[in-house]
């Protein structure tokens, strides 16, 4: 547990420390010098179960409320120290405005230098400081009068078993559902040991041995060593004070206070977020104020995304001249840009902002439902249902071990599909999109295999990412609800047609192809069909697209079935001789020079064979392919006939049917599928 104090200058806080743990936080000579405290100071007291508790003693003069601010940032436990001489002060009030921005589970009350003042003006001044605090909404968990400065003084003690009490009912039990997580207020190297830094824990626990993420360091950091609480440990948990004993630290960049250390992989620095602001006065929009998160510190602007709520509370992004590495719920704590006095603190609500349509009605309201939300598990669920969230940012912004992700995804009713976690109604609702779009396509295009992934991902305008949306498509092909054609997706129930007149001359054209000895020219086609070349792109569209014939190269046609010959003379001749060569093959099919050599690149395009480097032989590279097989009838959805019949190759290369093979509005290019 950490405890820390605060006050006005001079009020005793570091005489009240010294008091309670022997130790004196003063340690700078300035601080000695000057008898003030100028950075923060630490100090440990013994606990009854033998584990101690750190104090963060911090400067109350409002020219150090900087280091103020590091010191409390992330504390659950405070001493709010008032001097009976001197009663309430200006940084009084502002360390209590700063403490009440913060999320803290106990605040205590003490009255310093009670010998210098009569039971009246402590017991009045009592009363003030208790009216102070319920101004913030604050209950002070005790009010204590003390005289720091005399050694056995009872009032030191009380106030010593009340602090214990209130450690006692604190648990520093591991989370394992939280990886480590702290923010850094010190660095500095020690001879013989090295780097050495020291912070809050803020989550999860760190021990000797492990591999940690610094924001100012490219590579992982090796914890050699860690002090908790003042004490040699190998292991330490949240709401603890550590020092790390650190190896690997780059020497050109030395850690420094601002920086955090995680377990996890660290994710991008945010310039613009979302936060939910409360405020002790009313904010202005482009406003500029200083930011301080944690140990870090940046100015920035508040762009007010609504007007203040009845509690004064608003919605904003802001636009931050220095990004700062955020989490969600993580607290900013806002000043005024001349740094006199605190404006307030937002709590991040959203680390990614869109560039446009920022002030939306929905968006607002779907912020201030956020914003309502206090549990994780409930926000988290929110955000599901209108987006897939990576599992890697969900990762980062609760900050979760692999057993946290997986409860906090089934409590939050999210599944994990690849990297993405999303509702299971938003994945329903896009499977649905796509199937009611694939259906769409099929009644308009009748003679179409149907749509490419991408083609049918960008005609959804679909929310989610393309390889969350893939993982979709492939899951709806699994259900067999889709059916993978080539490239192309159909619908399981998807049957193309010939038109009748491409029907009536697909009739006229096999008897005479059949007839044909070697591939033939659209222009002979054409002759011979005595179709206008308009019509006859479409035809040979629709018969490449059914498997009926297969284009050796643009505009030069032959019957798939005797592509397959060709094929199957190839795949024996390879098995008994090891290899073809250009010449064996042009003796094979018994064709010219030219044609053989179209064909063999043909094959080699279509991965059925390699060329062999600097070579004229070929061998086989995917012998699969190019075989007569009866199921390809089943996969086309063509009905089986005589005439009709589809090479299996196309099919498994997906080389004529896939994204490739263009719309039919382009059929002046057709030919190259
Ligand atoms: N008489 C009397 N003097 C006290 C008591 N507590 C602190 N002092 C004196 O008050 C002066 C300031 O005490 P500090 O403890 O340095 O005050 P501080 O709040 O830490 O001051 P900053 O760190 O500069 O904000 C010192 O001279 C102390 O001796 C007390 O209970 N009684
Ligand atoms: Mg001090």
């Amino acid at each position: 547990m950490i405890m820390v104090t605060a006050g006005h200058v001079d009020h005793g806080k570091s005489t009240l420390i010294r008091a309670l743990t022997g130790m004196n936080t003063d340690r700078l000579p300035e601080e000695k010098r000057r008898g003030m405290t100028i950075d923060l100071g630490y100090a440990f007291m013994p606990l009854r179960d033998g584990t101690r508790l750190a104090f963060i003693d911090v400067p109350g003069h409002e020219k150090f409320i900087n280091n103020m601010l590091v010191g409390v940032s992330h504390v659950r436990h405070a001493l709010l120290v008032l001097a009976c001489d001197d009663g309430v002060m200006p940084q009084t009030r502002e360390h209590l405005q700063i403490l009440a921005l913060l999320p803290l589970n106990s605040l205590t009350l003490v009255l310093t230098k009670r010998d210098l003042v009569d039971d009246q003006t402590a017991a009045k001044l009592a009363s003030e400081g208790i009216v102070l605090l319920a101004e913030y909404g604050i209950e002070a968990s005790g009010v204590f009068e003390v005289c720091a400065n005399d050694a056995g003084d009872s009032g030191v003690e009380t106030l010593k078993q009340h602090i214990l009490d209130i450690a006692e009912q604190q648990s520093t039990q591991a989370e394992d559902a939280s990886s480590f997580r702290m923010t850094l207020d010190r660095a500095f190297s020690v001879k013989g040991a090295g780097c050495v830094v020291t912070g809050t824990v803020i989550s999860g626990s760190v021990c000797i041995g492990d591999s940690l993420y610094s924001s100012g360091q490219k590579a992982k950091l090796r914890v050699r060593g860690i002090h908790c609480q003042g004490m040699e440990v190998h292991r330490a948990l949240s709401g603890t004070r550590v020092a790390l004993n650190l190896t690997g630290v780059d020497n050109h960049r030395a850690p420094a206070r601002g920086d955090w250390l995680s377990s996890l992989p660290q994710a991008e620095l945010c310039a613009r977020p979302v936060v939910q602001i409360r405020s002790f006065e009313p904010l202005t929009h482009w406003q500029n104020v200083h930011c301080h998160h944690g140990a870090d510190h940046t100015l920035g602007r508040v762009s007010l995304l609504d007007e203040a709520d009845e509690q004064g509370r608003y919605l904003a992004e802001i636009v931050l001249d220095k990004p700062l590495l955020l989490c969600q719920d993580d607290p900013i704590v806002l000043r005024h840009i001349g740094g006199k006095q605190t404006l307030g603190a937002g709590r991040v609500l959203a680390v990614k902002v869109p560039n446009r349509k920022k002030r939306t009605p929905e968006r607002v309201s779907k912020l201030q439902q956020l914003a309502q939300l206090s549990n994780p598990v409930n926000v988290l669920a929110l955000l599901g249902q209108s987006e897939a969230l990576s599992i890697d940012e969900i990762r980062w912004r609760w900050q979760l071990t692999d057993e946290g992700l997986a409860a906090m995804l089934a409590q939050a009713g999210l599944t994990r599909l690849g990297t993405y976690g999303l509702s299971t109604q938003l994945l329903e609702q896009e499977k649905q999109q796509f199937i009611e779009l694939l259906r769409e396509y099929h009644q308009q295009h009748p003679d179409q295999l149907g749509l490419g992934r991408n083609r049918l991902q960008r005609m959804s305008h679909s929310i989610l990412p393309n390889e969350l949306a893939n993982k979709v498509l492939d899951s709806l092909c699994q259900d067999g609800q889709m059916v993978l054609c080539g490239a192309l997706l159909q619908l399981a129930d998807h049957r193309i047609v010939l038109d009748s007149e491409a029907q009536q001359c697909w009739q006229r054209l096999a008897p005479w192809l059949a007839l044909q000895t070697s591939p033939v020219w659209v222009t002979e086609m054409g002759e011979y069909l005595e179709l206008e070349p308009a019509k006859l792109r479409l035809l040979c569209f629709q018969l490449v697209q059914q498997g009926f014939i297969t284009a050796v190269v643009k505009d030069r046609y032959l019957l798939s079935e005797l592509l397959c010959h060709y094929a199957n003379l190839v795949r024996e001749h390879v098995e008994t001789h090891g290899k073809l060569e250009t010449a064996e093959f042009k003796d094979l099919i018994g064709l010219g020079r030219k044609v053989s050599i179209q064909l063999l690149e043909f094959f080699d395009r279509s991965g059925f064979t390699r060329r062999k480097y600097r070579s004229n032989s070929r061998e086989i590279r995917d012998g699969e392919l190019f075989y007569s097989h009866e199921n390809w009838r089943k996969n086309i959805g063509v009905e089986p006939t005589q005439d009709c019949w589809q090479p299996y190759p196309d099919l498994k290369s997906g080389r004529l049917t896939g994204d490739d093979v263009l719309p039919i509005e382009d059929l002046g290019i057709v030919e190259n599928a």
